[in-house]
């Protein structure tokens, strides 16, 4: 087994992770003089954004407002070309900052953490990767990213069969050559939602494996122009300053009407039905995921929710031509925003050309796989390749996955068995110096990620700063304040439809994992400010040692 540097020498912080969390972490981190590695899995810089090369992957949240802040460096030199960008050029931005800021240096590629255990003693956590790399560090700041632990479908048979099996989330490097292929797709989620149209383009046949339709609004993506950057110019600070204050406003619609925006902070019932079809109607035709989110009680009044879903459901029918399809591709029986809202390009539209057919399976379950392709309702399937967009083991999995331990060698995954527990999202008890971004209990996924992550490290690292500066060894929340914060996420969800749920947001995707609500529900701001309040009493909900 080789031993890294890391024997020698006590990192004063290991970050799990090279995305956008991670980067900026090592930045912050180093920037105060401390010895700092990242770990990485992937070969390059990127996180989720490295992995998820699908064809179509693109952000669903505006450029101008998917990307850092917390350098000013950072707003020169880089210009985004779309409104919504490209998987391809989030990499390529990732991969520039990495660059700019120097932080390659401090990353080491292809290591992918197995086990990190807290040393009661030492007061640090050893780690080790996949290739028996092994680390030492005082500090343990994960960035290992809310999105980033694929699941497989389990359906009998899936091993034998004899074509091509990919994850968009496992996409290889080479993307394959679907001319005069047999494609089929499990997944009607963000990811396949994506997927289906370009794949449709390119193959021979589509089958698209639907097991629940979401909710789907088209992105209106389009090119940025100089004059949409004069625009910024003018109005950066000023929409910077309204996402910090705002509780659910990811930034999916920055350059959006005034009045149709403000809207967002209002009760619907204080609009007319007429006034309230209109403001659907400006956020349908500017694009983008939120236009069920046009008031800020869609998901408390089950009869606004109500409105906006069926405000979605008309539109299907004015795209998809043949009408059962239109049925099928129809969600019910459940509230809007309970699932992630899709957003795509030309999805619908794919259901309109000769080569796709939608398969619900729900009505015609998948009975198994076979060498030659998938039997369904009876009938054969025959397929070359399949692609899997059935979505992560989200929130928690990518820290359930490794062997975890903390205090008394207790192991995350088995503390977290009945669901995951944490004092702001961020710290665990009786895992000391273990800070997480993205992690369950913050409101991250519901939010602008970027944004949220900045804060979240700005916040940790502050945490960090404190310690250091008065000599602590040992920071963790106090049980106290874990229950507390815990008890305060799953009450929030109490009376709302959010209580509904039934999708990844709550563990459901996941056979076996509690069906508890991962995500703080609170919005963004109110985090923020608990978080504030936090930090400028002292650190109350922390022990420190
Ligand atoms: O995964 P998902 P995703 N048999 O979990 C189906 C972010 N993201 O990769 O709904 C049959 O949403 C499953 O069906 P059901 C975004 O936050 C962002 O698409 O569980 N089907 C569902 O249709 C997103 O929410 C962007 O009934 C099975 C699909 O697979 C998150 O990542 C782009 C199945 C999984 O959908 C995850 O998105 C992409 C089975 N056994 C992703 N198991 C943007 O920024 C699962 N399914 C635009």
């Amino acid at each position: 087994m080789s031993e890294v540097s890391s024997t020698a020498t006590v990192l004063d912080a290991l970050v799990l992770g090279a995305g956008f969390a991670g980067l900026h972490a090592l930045y912050r981190l180093r920037s105060n003089g401390m010895k700092v590695l990242a770990l990485e899995a992937a070969p390059d810089v990127g996180g989720a954004w490295y992995w998820n090369r699908y064809p179509g992957a693109r952000c669903d949240v505006e450029s101008l407002v998917y990307c850092y802040t917390f350098s000013p460096l950072l707003d020169e030199g880089w210009k985004w070309t779309e409104r919504y960008a490209k998987r391809d050029e989030i990499q390529a931005y990732l991969s520039w900052v990495a660059d700019k800021l120097g932080l390659r240096r401090d990353i080491r590629f292809n290591s992918r953490v197995v086990s990190a255990v807290f040393d009661e003693q030492e007061n640090l956590w050893r780690f080790r990767t996949e290739g028996g790399d092994t680390y030492r560090a005082r500090h343990f700041f994960s960035a290992a990213g809310p999105i980033t632990t694929p699941i497989m479908p389990d359906i009998p048979g899936l091993k034998d069969f004899e074509g091509q099996v990919i994850h968009t989330a496992r996409w290889p490097e080479r993307s394959p050559d679907f001319a005069g292929k047999r494609v089929g797709i499990i997944g009607t989620g963000s990811s396949a939602v994506q997927a289906i149209p370009i794949v449709a383009e390119q193959c021979e046949r589509l089958t698209v494996f639907m097991r629940t339709p979401n909710f789907y609004s088209p992105a209106r993506n389009r090119p940025l122009t100089a004059a949409d950057y004069q625009w910024w110019e003018k109005n950066r600070e000023l929409t910077r300053h309204r996402l910090q204050n705002c509780l659910r406003w990811g930034g999916g619609d920055i350059m959006l009407d005034d009045e149709i925006n403000d809207a967002m902070f209002r009760s619907a019932r204080e609009f007319t039905p007429q006034r309230r079809r209109e403001i659907y109607e400006a956020r349908y035709a500017n694009g983008g995921g939120v236009v069920g989110w046009a008031f800020c009680d869609a998901m408390a009044d089950p009869e606004v929710n109500e409105e906006a879903a069926d405000f979605l459901r008309s539109k299907i029918r004015t795209i998809v031509k043949d009408p059962r399809t239109a049925e099928k591709l129809t969600p019910r029986g459940y509230a809007y925003g309970t699932k992630r809202c899709t957003v795509g390009t030309d999805f619908y539209e794919a259901f309109n050309r000769d080569n796709v057919e939608l398969i619900d399976i729900k009505s015609e379950r998948i009975e198994r796989f076979t060498p030659e392709g998938v039997i369904v309702g009876g009938r054969l399937i025959k397929l070359d390749v399949l692609i899997s967009a059935s979505g992560f083991d989200a929130l928690t999995g990518a820290l359930t996955s490794i062997d975890l331990r903390g205090v008394g060698g207790k192991s995350l995954k088995e503390s977290w068995a009945q669901g995951p527990h944490s004092h702001l999202g961020i710290s665990v008890h009786g895992f000391p110096n273990l800070y997480m971004v993205g992690g369950p209990g913050s409101p991250s996924v519901l939010t602008n990620v970027v944004m949220t992550n900045e804060m979240q490290v700005e916040w940790i690292a502050g945490l960090i700063d404190h310690c250091e500066s008065q000599g602590l060894r040992r920071c963790e929340a106090t049980r106290e304040a874990e229950e507390q914060w815990t008890r305060h996420v799953n009450e929030l969800v109490k009376g709302t439809l959010w209580e509904s749920a039934n999708s990844w947001y709550v563990g459901a995707n996941v056979p076996g994992k509690p069906r508890v609500i991962l995500a703080y529900v609170g919005g963004y701001l109110t985090y923020r400010q608990r978080c504030e309040q936090e930090r400028g009493q002292g650190y109350p909900g922390f022990a420190f040692s």
